[in-house]
């Protein structure tokens, strides 16, 4: 049975259950995603635009803060349920890490992690909160050959500098994409972070790494 009429429904609705903390309500909402539309687009055209919906909100002081915590978390507990391991083949030989540099944002990164391991990379997460010279560091002793850096707060973005300058020193080999929010507002701000490249969802992310991968062959 379909509940919802179109997409944009679909995103409103998960958004108010989200704000009202009504778990129930957002999981029936996925359920409903699930029967009549592709799964694979659950994140990218579900839980992003409605969380960036939210994070608007915020910033309009339309909602409170807490408001945005229990929407990050619902949204981390089907992503944890619905965005699964599944069984794949190792693409062989390929060290691929991801991390969250400074910012505490972790819900993209925990997907995008997800998404390259189900499309066969072997990925090392470095966690969330980390210093410059902790991500240099663990890229350099893991011989990292592409590194995805997330961050959602610009300062962290704009910190990314400062690690690609450190990596390119240490590990001349390693290529770093990044993503998140400050580069979705701003498309050229991965060019001035001295990035190799830019994804604007975990999905894309894969195209990308695909490219970068045949093109060192
Ligand atoms: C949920 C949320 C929170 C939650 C985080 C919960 C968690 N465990 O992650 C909580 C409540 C804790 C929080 C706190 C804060 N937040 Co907040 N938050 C958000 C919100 C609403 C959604 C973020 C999210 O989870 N999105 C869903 C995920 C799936 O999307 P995503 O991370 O963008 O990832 C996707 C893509 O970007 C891409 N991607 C991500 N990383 C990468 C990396 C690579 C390499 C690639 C290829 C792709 C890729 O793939 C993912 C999936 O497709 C955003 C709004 C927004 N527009 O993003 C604000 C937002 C990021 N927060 C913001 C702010 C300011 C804060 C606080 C400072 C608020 C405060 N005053 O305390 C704190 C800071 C915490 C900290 N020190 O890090 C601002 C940042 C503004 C700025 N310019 O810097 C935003 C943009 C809200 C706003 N519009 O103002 N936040």
């Amino acid at each position: 049975m379909c509940l919802f009429l179109d997409l944009d429904e679909a995103v409103e609705r998960m958004k108010e259950c989200l704000l009202a903390v009504d778990r129930t309500g957002a999981f029936d909402i996925v359920s409903e995603f699930l029967i009549n539309l592709d799964g694979s687009l659950l994140v990218d055209d579900l839980i992003m635009p409605a969380l960036e919906d939210i994070g608007e909100s915020w910033e309009r002081g339309e909602v409170s803060l807490s408001q945005v915590y229990m929407s990050g978390k619902i949204s981390e507990e089907i992503v944890d349920r619905y965005v699964v391991k599944v069984g794949h083949i190792v693409i062989d030989g390929m060290r691929v890490a991801v991390a969250v540099l400074h910012d505490h944002h972790n819900l993209g990164k925990k997907i995008l992690a997800t998404v390259l391991r189900t499309s066969g990379f072997e990925v090392i997460d470095y966690g969330h909160a980390l210093t410059v010279e902790e991500l240099v560091s663990n890229v350099e002793r893991d011989s990292i050959d592409y590194l995805m850096i997330s961050t959602l707060m610009l300062p962290a973005a704009l910190h990314i500098k400062e690690a690609v300058k450190g990596i390119k020193e240490r590990s001349p080999a390693t290529k770093v994409l990044v993503g998140g929010a400050p580069f979705i507002f701003d498309d050229e701000l991965w060019k001035e972070v001295g990035a190799d490249a830019y994804g604007r969802t975990a999905t894309e992310s894969i195209v990308k790494l695909k490219h970068m991968i045949k093109e060192a062959e």
